[in-house]
């Protein structure tokens, strides 16, 4: 397939285009960012909140569908977040109605359900509950697929993504993380399965202690195949574990969270 690739300097970013250039894909990068040394790409620098910017892209390269992975990882006020994660959103799903381009992988976070009391495993019919106004802009943007989904037939899957490094690193990940292979696993099984409508999977590895359903992935062929339980023995005891159990979302639930929606010039 040839897709579209946003926030392809990014860390996922990189594993992706590369993962799905193995697997014999033809990924046109996107970032904010030139595109780092090394990558052989066709690539385009520009903010995926432009939208007459997004919209010449589209214009200029045949593409069958778009991974949107670019936005800020972390908690900002919620302009930044909107900007980051909705507008972004917004911007290259008109640009696909346009362009006829009809399948739509996005990046969301297990954030969007992040105050959801940790206690059975939370699956896809999860009532939205951000624990941020990160998560807040998830759910906006996953809110913008159903619509699209709905209005003009684009196939949109929402990756929930747990916590994505090369491996676990405090108790929560055993049960939160995503492995580098599963995540190109799954934006592949996102990329191909066979007409999803608007669908929601959860992006963790076959976590022995996984706090998400795994089923609406297999349902989309995300086949899992790390354990963050192989690396059990190297993940300290950290005061904050308890507290970072209490919700899914874990530290972005936590009272150092809380602040104003908006900046005022006084702050
Ligand atoms: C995310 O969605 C964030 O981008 C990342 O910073 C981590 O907080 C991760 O989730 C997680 O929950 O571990």
């Amino acid at each position: 397939m040839r897709v579209l690739v946003t926030g392809a300097a990014g860390s996922i970013g990189q594993v992706v285009t590369l993962g799905l250039t193995d697997r014999g894909h033809e990924v046109v990068g996107l970032d904010r960012v030139p595109a780092p040394d090394g990558t052989d790409l066709p690539w385009h620098t520009l903010d995926c909140a432009d939208a007459d910017a997004v919209a010449e892209v589209f214009a200029g390269e045949p593409l069958e569908g778009v991974v949107h992975l670019a936005g800020h990882p972390g908690e900002g006020n919620l302009q930044e977040s909107l900007t980051s994660h909705t507008l972004t959103t917004a911007a290259l799903l008109d640009a696909m109605v346009e362009h006829h381009v009809d399948r739509f992988v996005y990046a969301s976070s297990n954030h969007a359900v992040g105050r959801t009391p940790r206690r059975d495993l939370v699956s896809d019919d999860a009532l939205p509950r951000p624990d941020t106004f990160y998560g807040v802009g998830k759910v906006a943007a996953e809110a913008l697929m159903q619509l699209y989904a709905d209005r003009y037939g684009i196939d949109t899957v929402s990756c929930r993504i747990g916590s994505f490094r090369d491996q676990p690193a405090t108790a929560r990940a055993l049960s939160t993380w995503l492995s580098h292979d599963d995540c190109v696993r799954m934006v592949e099984a996102a990329l191909t399965c066979t007409s999803p409508g608007y669908a929601v999977l959860y992006g963790i590895s076959n976590n022995t202690r996984a706090w998400w359903d795994l089923e609406p992935g297999r349902r989309l062929g995300y086949e899992p195949q790390d354990d963050a339980e192989d690396f059990v023995d190297t993940i300290p005891d950290r005061p904050e574990d308890e507290a970072e159990a209490a919700y899914v979302g874990g530290p972005f639930a936590l009272e150092e969270f809380y602040r104003r929606a908006l900046d005022r010039a006084s702050d």
